[in-house]
């Protein structure tokens, strides 16, 4: 059973909930294990190199160290065909925690579908340090030929430079192909919306290859420094009320008992 807070009791449309606490082998999907009805089955991840066991936001956490770090998030392109899709809708909320606190000066990737190329379908979510950027967020929807549905490069420092765990959260809305001005929004703990309209058409073409956490998929490159927990992927757009639980003053929120 969920756990009983208010107003967070919507599991409708949560597809993926990883909570990292395994000791070793996959990160298991627990969804099926909350109220949701709307699970993707058997979508565990497959970390590879990774350090478990790590101090988390909720119980452990997984660390990716920049060393022969991998984690595939899917077995068939089609699984998170929905985030970037004609009827695109999602909330992609994670938890992260820097390894170091300082500028990594180069790029972090956190989630991974395109290997970061507008000439592939699908979504992109990374952090930037290279050159002069530093603690830069970056949040591709790429629909092909170089077709960018939305797109966020935040300010600088908008990714905080320390090592203490943070929530991060981005609502995105095709709405149907109309530019709201807003299609696309990303926050850090409690703070304001970076958000954006939309720039191109969206495809319902599948990604070249299963997404990956802390990588760019099925390439060894962008690997993130970064520990990771709490990721859950709903097919909708969480409400304010529901990011302000979920981010629970800092403390996070277990989603299922
Ligand atoms: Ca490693
Ligand atoms: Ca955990
Ligand atoms: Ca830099």
């Amino acid at each position: 059973m969920p756990a009983s807070g208010v107003p967070f009791s919507n599991y409708s449309d949560l597809l993926a909930y990883y909570q990292f606490n395994e000791a070793s082998g996959d990160s298991i999907n627990v969804c099926s294990s909350t109220a949701s009805t709307d699970c993707i089955s058997s979508v565990d991840g497959v970390p590879s190199g990774v350090t478990y066991g790590a101090t988390g936001i909720i119980g452990d956490a997984i660390q990716w160290d920049l060393t022969d770090d991998s984690g595939t998030f899917g077995t068939s392109v089609d699984q998170w065909n929905f985030m970037h899709n004609t009827s695109g809708l999602f909330t992609f909320n994670i938890w992260f925690r820097d390894n170091t606190g300082t500028d990594s000066g180069g790029l972090d990737a956190i989630f991974d579908n395109i290997q970061a190329n507008s000439a592939n379908k699908g979504v992109g979510i990374w952090r930037n340090d290279s050159g002069a950027k530093d603690g830069v967020l970056e949040i591709f929807i790429v629909a092909g030929s170089g077709t960018e549905v939305a797109k966020i490069i935040t300010a600088n420092d908008f990714m905080p430079a320390d090592t203490d765990w943070h929530m991060m959260t981005i609502r995105y809305d095709y709405n149907g192909g109309t530019d709201t001005g807003a299609n696309l929004k990303v926050r850090v703990d409690d703070g304001a919306d970076t958000e954006v309209g939309l720039t191109g058409v969206a495809s319902d073409l599948d990604p070249p290859l299963p997404a990956e956490l802390g990588q760019l998929a099925n390439l060894s490159a962008w690997g993130a420094g970064m520990a990771f927990d709490e990721a859950t992927i709903f097919n909708r757009v969480w409400s304010e009320a529901e990011i302000e639980d979920v981010w629970n003053s800092g403390a996070g929120k277990l989603l299922v008992e």
